[in-house]
Order: C-alpha cells, then sequence, then structure tokens
C-alpha cells in the first residue's frame, strides 16, 4: 500500500500549551502518522472566538497509510486521549488537529471531513506555518499557490516564533 502525505495544523490554548503540541506530535507518531516536518511554534490571536486566551500554532506534515477518514478517525482519537471537551464550538481547547490537505491534491467533501480545510485560506495561523514547511503549496480547488493568500490575513496578530522544544 501506498503512502499518503498530509498537512496538519495544531493549535492549543488550554493548559500548558507547548506540552500539549508535544503530546499531541507523539501519540500521531502512536497511532502510525508519521510526522516528517513540524513548522516552528506561533503565538497567535484567536479567531472566531475572540473571548478566548491566544494560541500556539504549528503545522506539519506527515506521511500515513490512512485513507482521509482514518485519518480523521486518528487524529479524533488523539484529541480524545488528551481529554479534548468539546464544549463551545471553536472556543478553548486542550488540542485541536485539523487536516489540511491530503495526498496529490485530494478535493472531497463529506458530512464528516471536508478537504482542503473549508477555512485555511482566512486564517494566517494555518497559513503561514504551513508556509513556513511548504513554501510552494498550491490550493486544490482555486489552483492558485498558497502564498497569495498571505497579504489578506496579516491583520491576524500573530507572534513569536520559534521551534518547539524537545
Ligand atoms: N482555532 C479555532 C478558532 N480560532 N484561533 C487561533 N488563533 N488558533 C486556532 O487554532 C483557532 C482559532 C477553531 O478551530
Ligand atoms: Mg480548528
Ligand atoms: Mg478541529
Amino acid at each position: 500500500m501506498t503512502t499518503k502525505r498530509a498537512y496538519l495544523s495544531l493549535g492549543s490554548n488550554l493548559g500548558n500549551l507547548e506540552e500539549n503540541l508535544r503530546r499531541a506530535l507523539a501519540l500521531l507518531e502512536s497511532e502510525r502518522i508519521h510526522v516528517v516536518e513540524r513548522s516552528s511554534i506561533y503565538e497567535t490571536e484567536p479567531q472566531d472566538v475572540t473571548d478566548q486566551p491566544w494560541f500556539l500554532n504549528m503545522a506539519v506534515a506527515c506521511e500515513t497509510r490512512c485513507f482521509p477518514l482514518q485519518l480523521l478517525t486518528a487524529v479524533r482519537d488523539v484529541e480524545r486521549q488528551m481529554g479534548r471537551v468539546r464544549r463551545i464550538r471553536r472556543g478553548p481547547r486542550v488540542i485541536d488537529i485539523d487536516i489540511l490537505l491530503f495526498g496529490n491534491n485530494a478535493v472531497m467533501d463529506t458530512p464528516r471531513l471536508i478537504v482542503p480545510h473549508p477555512r485555511m485560506l482566512e486564517r494566517r495561523f494555518v497559513l503561514e506555518p504551513l508556509l513556513e514547511i511548504a513554501p510552494d503549496l498550491v490550493h486544490p480547488v482555486t489552483r492558485r499557490p498558497l502564498r497569495d493568500y498571505l497579504s489578506g490575513v496579516k491583520t491576524q496578530k500573530l507572534r513569536l516564533k520559534r521551534p518547539l522544544s524537545p
């Protein structure tokens, strides 16, 4: 069976944020989702629900044998293992792992999963880390380079960029 590459966005704004990201990466590995590239970590201003703590966000590239819905099940599993409780939609969370892109430009729209991630082009906390590890990515639907969308999100505050310590 072939392996496919997927790009994931990770975010945390409850508890020990760095520790949460580290634990999520380790748990992904235990689900046989191999993280092959990781961005720096970014402190980002909360979007959508603005009355919540700032986030730490990062993006990773991973290799997996999973199909998209299996990957979704695996990342939900990791979120669950980390005690994520879904309270407020888009509100504070210990960990959030979103599938941004899958395989060779996969496009899908199902009740459980939409790929590419429907809000990725409007979010600096997604685009900036993602472009750090893959500057030449093209959006599978619009066919435009992702870097073209950065200028549209520059007003969203983002600070401090450093490697996640081991
Ligand atoms: N996630 C959200 C809503 N708002 N804001 C930032 N800065 N980072 C996030 O990861 C984030 C958010 C819902 O998934
Ligand atoms: Mg999310
Ligand atoms: Mg999510």
